[in-house]
């Protein structure tokens, strides 16, 4: 085996990548992972993002592939680059995102010898890979040829498989690694013909057995006290008009996470985070069928209230795999593709049934978005910010929203909207790392503008990814909610242990925000009164660099103005 043989294999690889349908890869520095870096930057249907932080990179792959709902590969050299990679792998795990994760790795000689740069690669990212290769060093015959087009072709097709989530190859690379010749192009017999894959893998669709939709036709039939439950899903431009259809034909309210896309159209109820804090509306209002899709929703108090009614029938679509009942109260979980269930679902219906049931949902949705309105009054506090980018944002922008306080935030006050903008979160694993470079990876996969909706810490947390947005030449439109810690700590009861909530809970930090944009080539502006915002918004998406709008605002407080739009909420409700 000669570094010509790792070469030839190795163009092979990335070959059948893009055959398959690559289109972006991160890589990273490094000696040892020359030859992997250096065969997918010369794929040229592959572009490359170099990134220095593997952290970073692993995260903006991540939000190009959710982006893009496309596969994505990293490569890196060995030793701690590779764990750095962890934290996005594991987000992708959770969230099943599709990445094909490359690591440069010693041969076997030099494995636990004290060679530098050499930790245990195997294995690395434990039960968070659908599969884990040690790709070993290999002659170029034509059969090892052949081995590593069917390689690349499994990698593509598990990471994207029914339950998609990341894949690792570990590449054993011996030196010397770079070639001291041209490389032997016609030593490989190729790919196939027309640029067709190795391997292709048509998607499976998933129908549903004819016996299962006839119980679910029947079991709506029979219960007018239904409703619609929409999670993040799987990217489907037509779910949210199936979504509309099923809850209109039902009578059902949807219940839709602006992660789902579907928060939009007559039969969407917006403020139903607020609605079920009332423990006399979520009691009159308790379900006798749930149908759900895709992710529950991050709302505690709907999360609550699904778990507080086992006697109901809940019918999970679940296209994933993803079996999320933490409650145990799904009877039923259909594999299938949501959009033709609830398509199907609505048209087998035979009456349009309206009545009591759903108009007092709407009723009461109409009363809350009154109230909360009200209540928030003309202050540009967090829940505002979060309600204008709800209003004022074009269709063809992306969100990309932060854990904490934000993703809460744009779940409750986000309002109905027929052309909302596309809502991405990392909530796999509801971490707060990562959050810049993964907003930076989708403004890599999208047309239109990307805002990044942070609280203070998460920035802080991924300072470094300004500096790989900007090192890449993207923008984006970030919106910070600074309040100087981890807000969200103080709605908990923590926050009434003084001798450390401060210092090891909340975690201030004075970040001058304005310092942060200047080391990033980023603008910078403070917006202090919804109108400042919306005219900092606008230049923000005007401009061809990054900008932070900061908003500052105080944790106390903000517990406060949350306190008083679900008080007002409850005391807008008929009794
Ligand atoms: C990687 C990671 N570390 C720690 C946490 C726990 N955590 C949840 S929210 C939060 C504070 C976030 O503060 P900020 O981004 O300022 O948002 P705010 O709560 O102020 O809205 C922390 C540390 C986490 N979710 N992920
Ligand atoms: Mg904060």
């Amino acid at each position: 085996m000669t570094t010509h043989d790792t070469y030839l294999l190795l163009r092979a690889f990335a070959d059948e990548l893009a055959r398959c349908g690559l289109r972006a890869a991160c890589t990273s520095p490094g000696s040892r992972s020359t030859p992997l870096v250096l065969s997918l930057a010369r794929e040229r249907r592959i572009r490359c993002f170099s990134h220095i932080d593997e952290r970073c990179a692993g995260f903006f792959a991540l939000g190009l592939a959710k982006a893009s709902a496309a596969p994505v590969a990293v490569a890196c050299t060995s030793g701690t680059a590779a764990a750095e990679y962890a934290p996005a792998v594991i987000e992708a795990h959770e969230a099943r995102v599709p990445l094909i994760v490359l690591t440069a790795d010693r041969p076997p000689e030099l494995r636990d010898t004290g060679a530098g740069q050499t930790i245990d690669q195997v294995k690395l990212y434990g039960s968070a890979v659908k599969w884990f290769v040690e790709v070993g060093t290999h002659a170029a015959t034509p059969e090892r040829l052949r081995w590593m087009r069917t390689l690349a072709c499994r990698a593509y097709w598990t990471a994207l498989g029914r339950r998609p989530g990341p894949v690792h190859l570990n590449f054993a690379l011996r030196e010397p690694l770079v070639l001291d010749g041209p490389l032997d192009v016609a030593a490989d017999p190729g790919g196939r013909e027309g640029e067709r894959p190795w391997v292709t893998r048509p998607p499976v669709v998933g129908h549903l057995a004819p016996a299962a939709l006839d119980g679910l036709v029947a079991a709506v039939e029979a219960e007018p006290r239904g409703v619609l439950v929409l999670g993040r899903a799987e990217h489907d431009p037509e779910l949210p008009a199936a979504a509309q259809a099923l809850a209109h034909a039902a009578g059902y309210p949807l219940l839709a996470d602006t992660l789902s896309g579907a928060r939009r159209g007559p039969a969407a109820i917006a403020h139903y985070d607020a609605l079920l804090r009332d423990p006399a509306f979520a009691a009159a209002h308790a379900p006798g069928l749930v149908i759900r899709v895709g992710d529950l929703p991050a709302s505690k108090p709907l999360r609550e209230w699904l778990a507080g009614a086992p006697d109901a029938l809940h019918v999970g679509i679940d296209p994933e795999d993803a079996w999320q009942d933490p409650a145990g109260v799904l009877a039923t979980v259909l594999p299938a593709d949501p959009t033709p269930v609830l398509e199907q679902l609505a048209a087998r219906l035979t009456r349009s049934r309206a009545g009591g049931w759903p108009a007092s949902w709407h009723d009461a949705d109409r009363r809350a978005a009154g109230a909360i309105a009200e209540a928030l009054g003309d202050e540009l506090n967090e829940p505002r910010v979060a309600a204008e980018l709800g209003v004022r944002l074009p269709p063809s922008a992306t969100l990309f929203v932060a854990s904490s306080m934000p993703v809460r935030d744009v779940e409750t006050f986000w309002p109905v909207r027929a052309d909302a903008p596309r809502v991405l979160s990392n909530r796999g694993a509801n971490g707060i790392d990562g959050t810049v470079s993964a907003a930076f990876g989708a403004a890599a996969a999208s047309a239109g503008p990307v805002v990044l909706l942070i609280g203070d810490v998460a920035l802080v947390h991924d300072i470094g990814g300004l500096l790989a947005g900007a090192r890449l030449g993207l923008r984006l439109a970030i919106v910070l909610v600074n309040n100087d810690g981890g807000g969200i700590f103080h709605f908990l009861p923590v926050a009434g242990e003084p001798d450390a909530f401060e210092e090891h809970v909340a975690t201030p930090h004075g970040l001058d925000a304005a310092a942060a944009a200047a080391l990033a080539g980023a603008d910078h502006e403070l917006a202090a009164d919804p109108a400042g915002l919306r005219a900092a918004l606008d230049r923000a998406l005007a401009r061809p660099r990054t900008t932070i709008v900061e908003v500052r605002t105080d944790r106390a407080a903000n517990v406060a103005v949350h306190r008083a739009v679900w008080a007002a909420v409850a005391r807008a409700l008929p009794a």
